[in-house]
């Protein structure tokens, strides 16, 4: 077999019967589990009827991949994000060398937004640029990737990939084909303030977002143009994860939950007349955002919501295209308290335009909505993002390295603001809100829950974390992790047991 820049000529390709056979579809996770590889399972209810697709999530510190190795796939697919990239790329040297036999396919937002980039860094045998389900079908069903629409490499034509205009066309996720989804299913959840035994799992109902937030880079995979499923074809997957595993409690991630109300309020009705009682949580725009809205959402179940803010000033609310105002975010916090909805802010620190008295319009308006909760970012230029644009052409970034949860804790743009300045800046945020993030997980039942789930380990993660970073923090964050690990574990070990 031919081989070219260590790719094999793509006509070669699948197995000799035709198509792949055997996909092993590989989750890049760089912590501790959180959330379900939503797209991964989605592109394996896809392709489960034309071949044996197993979806597999390594540890981060997972070298051998032995697991995957022993499935003897002969197509890898790899998803990743920007973020993830650097132990994607591990994952993809490991198994090119045990498994020399088998295709490997790259896919995700990291891969999307950078083909050239990426496709120079791994040498796959392709790509998938966007949307990969009807893309992965074609490619495994011919056991081919040139010519299929969606399918990268370098210096062949290129088309868009197709996609699902109808999303309930979309098969259910194929949560039996991802042997380990148990150990997602652990405490404490994603919703901040509640604490959930058997987790959150996370629920996506729509693809694309209409906004155009100079940091985001959603639109690249999903378009500006918003597709929603029907009422009905989510509460079937709900419905799943309640008979099945006994969950109460899910999280929304579409990118704006709130953006259609009468499908919003449909969903509502349907859910109050489901038989069990579902806690949800989710992240919606002020703009869209009122206090009937949230009283509806309550009722129906909605406990937590997470509004993107960014900033207290309108200057550099209009340099990020945030397409809010000042007055908007205060009336959509006003109205969370009013429904008894947990607002959660998250902001930015060092944005375009931004100047020391931006930040005490900040601070003024923290204390003016009073997030129950709230999280500072130092602003990040994802590519293929306006800001990465920007960035570039404006010489602002001074770190490149995407490497890790690491980026989300240094700044990376020097725009107004120094390094030192950005961190003091987002230090100051974190300690005006210490009391508040802090006291939204007062509440008996966390208490109790929490008392009742520390083991030694946990204890001492947070322990060796406190001494090295002196940070409580770090200390609570490290806790957590090992608090994550172990209830994985065991409820790994659990479903293991299962006939
Ligand atoms: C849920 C989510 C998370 C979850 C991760 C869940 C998970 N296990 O995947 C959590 C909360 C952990 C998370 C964290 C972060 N996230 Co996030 N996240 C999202 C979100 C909201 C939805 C992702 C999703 O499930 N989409 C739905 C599915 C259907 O789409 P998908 O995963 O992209 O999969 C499709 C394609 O990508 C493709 N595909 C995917 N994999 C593969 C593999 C193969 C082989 C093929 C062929 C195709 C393919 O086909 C799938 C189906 O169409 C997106 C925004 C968005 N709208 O997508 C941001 C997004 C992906 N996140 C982003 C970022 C920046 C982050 C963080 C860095 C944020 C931070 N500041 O910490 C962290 C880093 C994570 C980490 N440390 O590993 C950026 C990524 C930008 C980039 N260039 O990489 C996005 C796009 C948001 C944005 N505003 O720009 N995130
Ligand atoms: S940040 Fe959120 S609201 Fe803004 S464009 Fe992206 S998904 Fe849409």
């Amino acid at each position: 077999m031919a081989v070219m820049n260590g790719q094999k000529e793509t006509e070669e390709a699948g197995s000799a019967a035709g198509g792949f056979r055997r996909v092993a579809l590989v989750n890049v996770r760089i912590e501790s589990r959180q959330r379900s590889p939503v797209g991964l399972l989605t592109l394996a209810a896809c392709i489960q009827n034309s071949a044996d697709v197993v979806i597999f999530d390594p540890d981060p510190d997972d070298r051998q991949l032995a697991e995957i190795v022993a499935f003897q796939p002969d197509l890898v697919g790899i998803g990743f994000m920007t973020q993830t990239r650097f132990r994607a790329l591990e994952i993809h040297k490991v198994l090119r060398e045990k498994l020399p036999n088998a295709r490997f396919l790259l896919g995700g937002v990291g891969p999307t937004v950078e083909p050239d980039k990426t496709f120079e860094l791994f040498r796959p045998d392709a790509l998938v640029v966007g949307e990969g389900e009807k893309a992965l079908m074609e490619i495994v069903r011919t056991g081919q990737f040139a010519g299929i629409p969606g399918v990268f490499i370098p210096g062949q034509p290129f088309r868009e990939a197709e996609v699902f205009w109808n999303l309930d066309e979309l098969p259910q996720p194929a949560i039996d084909r991802m042997p380990d989804f148990y150990r997602y299913l652990c405490p404490p959840g994603g919703i901040r303030g509640k604490w959930f035994k058997s987790g959150t799992p996370m629920i996506m109902t729509s693809r694309g977002c209409p906004y155009r937030c100079t940091f985001c880079s959603s639109h690249l995979m999903f378009s500006r143009k918003v597709r929603r499923r029907s009422v009905g074809h989510v509460l079937a997957e709900i419905r799943h994860l309640h008979d099945e595993f006994g969950i109460d409690a899910v999280y929304f991630f579409d990118d704006t939950f709130n953006v259609q109300r009468e499908w919003l309020q449909e969903f509502c009705r349907a859910l109050e007349n489901e038989p069990y009682r579902l806690t949800w949580g989710c992240q919606i725009r002020v703009n869209l955002f009122d206090v009937e809205m949230g009283r509806m959402m309550r009722k129906a179940g909605c406990v937590q919501v997470d509004i993107g803010v960014e900033s207290g000033s309108p200057r550099v609310l209009k340099a990020v295209h945030k397409d809010e105002t000042v007055e908007q975010i205060e009336k959509a916090f006003a109205a969370c308290h009013a429904s008894g909805l947990a607002p959660m802010g998250t902001f930015l620190v060092g944005c375009p335009e931004e100047t020391w008295e931006d930040v005490e319009l900040t601070k003024a308006l923290l204390r003016r909505i009073k997030p129950s909760f709230a999280e500072f970012f130092y602003l990040i230029p994802y590519p293929g993002s306006d800001l990465y644009e920007q960035a570039v052409a404006n010489r602002w970034i001074v770190d490149d390295s995407y490497e890790g949860r690491g980026m989300v804790d240094r700044p990376v743009l020097k725009i107004n603001f120094t390094l030192d300045e950005q961190i003091r800046i987002r230090r100051e945020y974190f300690k005006m809100m210490a009391f508040r993030n802090l006291s939204g997980y007062f509440s008996p039942a966390v208490l109790w829950n929490v008392a009742t789930s520390v083991r030694p380990c946990m204890l001492a993660a947070f322990w060796k974390e406190f001494r090295k970073t002196r940070n409580i923090r770090d200390a609570m964050q490290a806790y957590v992790h090992a608090l994550r690990n172990y209830y994985a574990a065991a409820a790994g070990k659990k479903a293991r047991k299962k006939p």
